[in-house]
């Protein structure tokens, strides 16, 4: 090689180790909250709660735990549960050439999908009959022991059902029994009631049980504090799981990952899972808040933290998180002993070039059909539903996750309003009662854009404008921090700004509540009335900007 080419190809080598020595939190940014993951030889996947968002519960792979490809959706498929979907927290094991998803579907309602391909599709769900015991069991959890047996962990109420939060632990039969239409699994034997946490306070909440053997030793991680501030994962141990709850052993280092007393932009951690890597090395997938001024909008979203097997004095060995780097998550930290792999990355801008919604798009609930969205031609129809932006439920929104602090949208749609009622447009928010959203509409003669501030206090009309009529127009909001501005034109890059800026906190999760994140996305109604009306969609585009 000449000189000049080993300087260039020294030089570029160099760049990419430098830029891959470390990795950034968190792993998988936005309301991705509750992660669970598992290894299969050389790939890893990983699931999320996603509550009442269609279709329910992110698959992901990735081959060096940093780069996560989203592949698809385990309840993707009208008719695959029983109800309107609510999932909380599902758990992704592989066991004899099967995926298993189980999960919680509020309230009460625990069962399981499998799939020989994560990606889909996934089979329709296997009840456990755990809403006939009238108790409310959540964070469903199974592991294999070496001999086949299959025990579920879980949480609800301990043995007399006086304390809630305890995590238990049963064997289960996996084989599917159709029972008056619906499939259901079976407990096995008697339920061991675990805890209801390590005793670690201030709060117990014990949740989020993953069982795992290490060693010969079966270690059960839980969730403990509850999902906020106090959030923290903690360790027992048992050689024998049918062992009684006081000859169970404590980690004595728990909880081995709290952020409680810390100084770190990551607040709220906890609800965790481990794996194993092909090198034997360990690592924690935990979700996390990001606040700004003490609130948080982008919901829970996903961590990933090292962990490194310590010795107590017992002679015991434990998992903990980062021990030398003060037992907490770093928003920068060192790039595991995996090769960089990067996936497929999606582009800033969908021109809905595919004939088929991207997967990063969800519609607030399961929808009563789908025949309301189609993409032709490369734009995305959606057709107005009756329901109001402020209604909960089957509103026409089609949305994505906010995922950074500071981020630009920007869509043009085209849209001729027939009568007063009939609106469409940019919405974004973290409920029905929490958003804002900029709309165009024909209240007379004229064609306005509207912005309207919806928070809990009731709907204000901020900014109203006209518009060209007949026209089409492009939508734009600039979100840096808490502030959001709208732009709206009628040429690209030709922007005019609606209203002031816009205070986003409504949308955090200390004002609006829940367990979700913020949604940005593009939204149709005839509020109240039918229609046979259509707003069309010619891109819809989602950009980071700067420093998030
Ligand atoms: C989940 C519980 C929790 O079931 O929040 O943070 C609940 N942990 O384990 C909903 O995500």
């Amino acid at each position: 090689m000449k000189p000049f080419l080993i300087v260039v190809f020294g030089v570029l080598s160099l760049c990419s180790l430098a830029q891959f020595e470390t990795y950034t939190n968190p792993i998988i940014p936005g309301f991705y909250p509750d992660p669970s993951v598992c290894r299969v030889g050389d790939d890893y996947y990983l699931v999320n709660s996603s509550f009442e968002w269609w279709p329910g519960i992110p698959v992901w792979h990735s081959r060096d735990l940093v780069n996560w490809n989203h592949i698809g959706h385990a309840i993707h498929r009208k008719g695959q549960i029983c109800t309107n979907p609510n999932i909380w927290a599902p758990t992704i094991r592989y066991h004899q050439g099967k995926f298993y998803v189980i999960c919680t579907e509020r309230p009460g309602s625990v069962f399981f999908v499998t799939a020989d391909n994560p990606a889909g599709p996934w089979s329709d769900a296997v009840y456990f009959d755990i809403d006939k015991e009238k108790v409310s069991a959540i964070d469903p959890s199974l592991f294999w022991d070496e001999d086949g047996t299959c025990w579920l962990a879980s949480n609800d109420r301990n043995k007399s059902g006086t304390i809630k939060h305890w995590v238990w632990i049963q064997k289960v039969d996996l084989k599917p029994v159709n029972r008056g239409g619906r499939l259901e699994a079976s407990f096995v034997g008697e339920r061991n009631y675990i805890c209801d946490g390590s005793g670690v306070g201030p709060d117990n909440y014990a949740e989020g049980p993953h069982l795992f053997k290490v060693d010969g030793f079966y270690y059960l991680m839980i969730a403990e504090g509850g999902t906020w501030d106090n959030h923290a994962v903690s360790f027992l141990r048992t050689d024998d799981l049918e062992k009684s709850a006081e000859d169970w052993e404590y980690c004595p280092f728990n909880p081995v990952l709290t952020h409680r007393d810390k100084q770190s932009p990551i607040s709220a951690t906890g609800h965790a899972d481990m794996v194993e890597t092909q090198n034997g090395d360990w690592w924690l997938v935990h979700l996390g808040v990001r606040k700004q001024d003490g609130k948080h909008k982008l919901g829970r979203e996903t961590f990933l933290v090292p962990l490194q097997w310590k010795t107590d004095s017992l002679g015991r060995k434990w998992p903990l998180a980062n021990p030398d780097k003060g037992n907490k998550t770093l928003m920068e930290d060192q790039w595991p002993n995996l090769s960089w792999s990067p996936e497929k990355q999606r582009a800033n801008i969908d021109e809905f070039q595919n004939g088929t919604l991207g997967l990063q798009y969800n519609f607030y609930n399961e929808p009563e059909n789908l025949d309301w969205y189609k993409i032709v031609d490369g734009q995305l129809h959606i057709k107005l539903l009756p329901a109001k932006a402020t209604d909960k439920g089957h509103c026409a929104f089609i949305a994505r996750r906010q995922q950074h602090h500071n981020f630009n949208v920007e869509t043009e749609i085209f849209f001729h309003p027939k009568n007063e009622t009939e609106v469409a447009g940019l919405m974004t928010g973290i409920k029905n009662t929490n958003h804002i959203r900029v709309e165009i509409s024909k209240p007379g003669n004229e064609t306005m854009a509207t912005l309207y501030y919806v928070s809990p206090h009731g709907e204000k009309n901020v900014a109203r404008v006209n518009v060209p009529t007949g026209n089409h127009y492009f939508l734009r909001l600039e979100a840096r921090g808490w502030n959001f501005q709208f732009y709206i034109g009628t040429k690209k890059n030709k922007w005019v700004k609606l209203g002031g800026l816009q205070d986003a906190r409504i949308m955090s999760s200390e004002i609006a509540k829940g367990f979700t994140g913020s949604y940005v996305g593009m939204y149709a109604s005839s509020n109240g009335n039918t229609s046979d009306n259509w707003c069309r969609f010619e891109y819809f585009m989602y950009e980071p900007y700067h420093n998030n």
